[in-house]
């Protein structure tokens, strides 16, 4: 999380001090910087804690200028330095700069010209005609501005599922060090599992709400308080994103989670139904007349009314009472089903640690085998590899399963599907592989219609097994490529081709929608982190709960197998 935030800011800076034209050196220096961080293996903050200004000053491209800034963010939440240069440009000109398509010098150019200073004057200038006489602008710059300010707006004040996780995980923290609370639980959409994240909604329960509040406005990470009052406050943390924070009594405790988690269809729901029978639900309980006669505890608020327990993931009013009524909740797959990890990157291609590496971190996780997945030639900026490359890999991963005991390490590859549906290593390569999984990485534009007739053409390979990262979106940054997702299913079934649940939180797709559409049709699916370091190998937990809204259970998904049956499973 302060890996990330740190990243950002060096970035920012780097964009800032592009724009004021500064030194070249300096500019590339502070990129550097951030992209270094951002892959880090491990907590900078830790890093700090263990070594002080000299341990980050051993983090590649962090110099000695670079390391106090750090220090001081981590010991003061800003870098005044940043808050400076900031104060050099209108307001909102960073957000100009972020938005795709965008980039510095068209931002400094549109300023000076039209006096655009923010998004909104931006969208109005381009939607008026005022850029046409601008040069370097056009049609296409244009549509492709637009469409990334759309693209902000859909993520605007909205969090990815990770960030928000941590910042909620650091809350707990925070209160349970501090003894006030007997009971914290994070609600919302975050419970939920949600892919963006609006606010953090957290539910306490203690017979000491006032020093709850006192405990929770004072936390470190927060940066302004919008409201303190004696059960409910809400606060502003470092990072823009908003708490929000109750106490209740330990008898309201199961309504209030309930209440908190929502959805808020799914609440209006379960009221009504309490209405029919004259009952009342409310966040403090559900009640006949003015007695209590539930919501002590979460299962209550379902088994009151004739239902079975319904698993926050599902609680987006998709018929879950429908089938809660029914007995027919599935059980839903749960991390420790996972047992292996069939999408990760080494050091041959863009990623940071060895086949070795990986290996032991896998093991590491109880995990009983993983796929060695590299880029294709056609990959370029990811250093995708020849052929010939592959072959001499494939010899590196029989060695490095001797050498690391207890788990079993299979060769494979992400594959390319090139323009034409073909993919990007011939057949005599792909066979000598245990798996491969495919891919779009290019000509992201295509129609409709040709780009799905491009994955399907690709699925019909006979040695293609999973079809990774299926829509292509990068949430807040990129949407998805155009497809038929139905058609993709339907031949992802016909073909036996898996489809994966890419545990990145920025990608996550299939979507849980999606999900459940590909389990009606007994399709197969995996999930697999796209690890490119071993700490990306965490993010599988984001994976999960994906599938978890997607309904889906341990036997839908192939890598809850053991790695004969999975194997058995794919052609
Ligand atoms: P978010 O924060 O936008 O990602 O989404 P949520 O679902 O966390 O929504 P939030 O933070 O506005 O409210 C938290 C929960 O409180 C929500 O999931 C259900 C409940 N809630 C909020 N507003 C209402 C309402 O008007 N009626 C009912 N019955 N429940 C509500
Ligand atoms: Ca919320
Ligand atoms: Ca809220």
């Amino acid at each position: 999380m302060l890996n990330q935030e740190l990243a950002d800011i060096f970035l920012n800076i780097a964009e800032l001090l592009e724009l004021k034209a500064d030194n070249l050196f300096k500019i590339r220096a502070y990129e550097k910087a951030a992209r270094n961080i951002e892959s880090l293996n491990h907590d900078i903050g830790e890093i700090y804690k263990s070594g002080g200004i000299k341990a980050l000053e051993n983090i590649p491209g962090v110099g000695a200028h670079t390391a106090l800034k750090i220090e001081e963010y981590l010991n003061t939440g800003k870098i005044k330095a940043f808050n400076a240069l900031k104060h050099e440009f209108p307001n909102n000109f960073l957000k100009l700069v972020e938005i795709p398509g965008m980039g510095p010098k068209t931002a400094i150019l549109l300023y000076k010209k039209l006096g655009i200073d923010s998004p909104e004057k931006l969208e109005k200038a381009i939607k008026a005609g005022k850029l046409k006489d601008i040069p370097g602008m056009g049609a296409k710059k244009e549509e492709n501005i637009l469409r990334g300010i759309e693209l902000k707006k859909k993520v605007h004040g909205r969090f990815l599922l990770d960030v928000a996780t941590s910042h909620a995980e650091l809350l707990v923290e925070e209160l349970s060090k501090l003894k006030v609370a007997d009971k914290i639980l994070p609600c919302g959409s975050l419970r939920r599992g949600k892919e963006t994240i609006g606010d953090i909604d957290l539910l306490v329960v203690s017979s000491h709400p006032a020093r709850v509040m006192d405990a929770f406005v004072g936390i470190s990470a927060v940066k302004d308080v919008l409201a303190k009052g004696e059960t409910k406050s809400s606060v502003i943390l470092q990072n823009g994103m908003q708490a929000d924070l109750r106490v209740v009594e330990e008898k309201s405790f199961g309504a209030a989670a309930h209440y908190f988690t929502g959805c808020k269809e799914h609440n209006i729901h379960l009221r009504q139904l309490a209405q029919q029978t004259g009952w009342k639900v409310s966040e403090y309980g559900i009640f006949r007349k003015d007695k209590q006669i539930g919501g002590e505890t979460e299962e209550e608020m379902f088994s009151k009314f004739g239902f079975q327990f319904i698993p926050p993931e599902l609680r987006e009013m998709r018929g879950e009472f429908e089938a809660a009524a029914k007995g027919k909740i599935p059980d839903l797959i749960e991390l420790k089903d996972i047992k292996g990890d069939l999408h990760l990157h080494t050091t041959a291609s863009d990623g940071a640690n060895t086949i070795e590496e990986m290996a032991r971190a896998v093991k590491a996780l109880g995990y009983e085998y993983i796929l060695i997945t590299d880029h294709s030639p056609s990959t370029r900026v990811a250093k995708g590899f020849s052929a010939a490359k592959l072959l001499q890999q494939i010899k590196e991963v029989r060695a490095a399963e001797k050498n690391v005991a207890g788990i079993r390490i299979l060769a494979g590859s992400e594959v390319d599907i090139k323009p034409d549906g073909s993919l990007d290593y011939p057949d005599e390569i792909l066979k000598q592989l245990d798996l491969v999984i495919i891919a779009v990485h290019s000509s992201f534009k295509m129609p409709e219609e040709k780009m799905t007739n491009r994955i399907i053409k690709a699925m019909q390979n006979k040695y293609a097994n999973i079809f990774t990262h299926p829509t292509g979106r990068l949430i807040g940054e990129r949407e998805g490529y155009a497809i038929d997702m139905e058609k993709v299913l339907q031949a992802a079934k016909e073909n036996n081709v898996a489809m994966e649940i890419n545990a990145h939180p920025k990608r996550l797709d299939l979507t849980d929608v999606h999900c459940m559409r590909a389990k009606e049709l007994g399709v197969k699916l995996v999930i697999n982190t796209d690890a490119h370091s071993t700490d990306q190998l965490q993010l599988m937990k984001y994976g999960v709960i994906t599938a978890r809204r997607g309904w889906l259970e341990a036997k839908d998904v192939l890598n809850t197998y053991s790695l004969t049956r999975l194997l058995q499973s794919l052609k």
